[in-house]
């Protein structure tokens, strides 16, 4: 669903008690947090499998999903809603050189082409919000972007 964020509907909060997008209303089936979203559409849909079959490749995905929302878009949203932004632009320069040294050798952040790596499309198509510059100061996430935005699915996401 779409909605105002700055004039929340009372059905987004009835919803999402989080009040928060994006919701996945999948006939009675009510499911917010996109990690959860995203599981839940991957497993709905088994023919197209977005998580690796070993079980601790699995958990990988997971600790970088979790990597993605709880400090890159945490860092990029503090910065997105002038809060702290000094503080958080140095976070995110530190959560960008993590990941480079993750992205070091790889295509895809855990073994091949994952739930992982789509968490991180938002924020790579968004980024200009977040006034980051993504250079040769990390050249290795710079090619995992460009590699994922080429993606058909990618480039054809609004
Ligand atoms: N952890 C949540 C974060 C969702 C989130 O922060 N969504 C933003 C828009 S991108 C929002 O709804 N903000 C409105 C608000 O926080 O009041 C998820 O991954 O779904």
């Amino acid at each position: 669903m779409e909605c105002d964020l700055q004039n929340k509907s009372e059905e987004l909060v009835t919803l999402n008690p989080y009040g928060k997008v994006p919701v996945l209303v999948d006939g009675d089936t009510v499911i917010y947090e996109s990690a959860v979203i995203n599981e839940y559409l991957d497993e709905k849909f088994p023919e197209v499998p977005l998580m690796p079959n070993d079980l601790a490749q699995r958990a990988q995905v997971r600790i970088w999903i979790d990597f993605c929302n709880t400090r890159l878009q945490a860092a990029a949203g503090n910065i997105r809603h002038d809060h702290e932004v000094e503080k958080n632009r140095k976070r995110l320069a530190e959560h960008l050189a993590t990941l480079d040294e993750q992205m070091a050798g790889k295509d895809f952040i855990v073994d091949d082409y994952s739930l992982a790596d789509i968490t991180y499309v938002p924020f790579f198509t968004r980024k200009d919000h977040y006034k980051v510059s993504i250079g040769d100061e990390f050249p290795n996430v710079k090619r995992w972007r460009e590699r994922l935005l080429e993606r058909p699915k990618v480039k054809s996401t609004p």
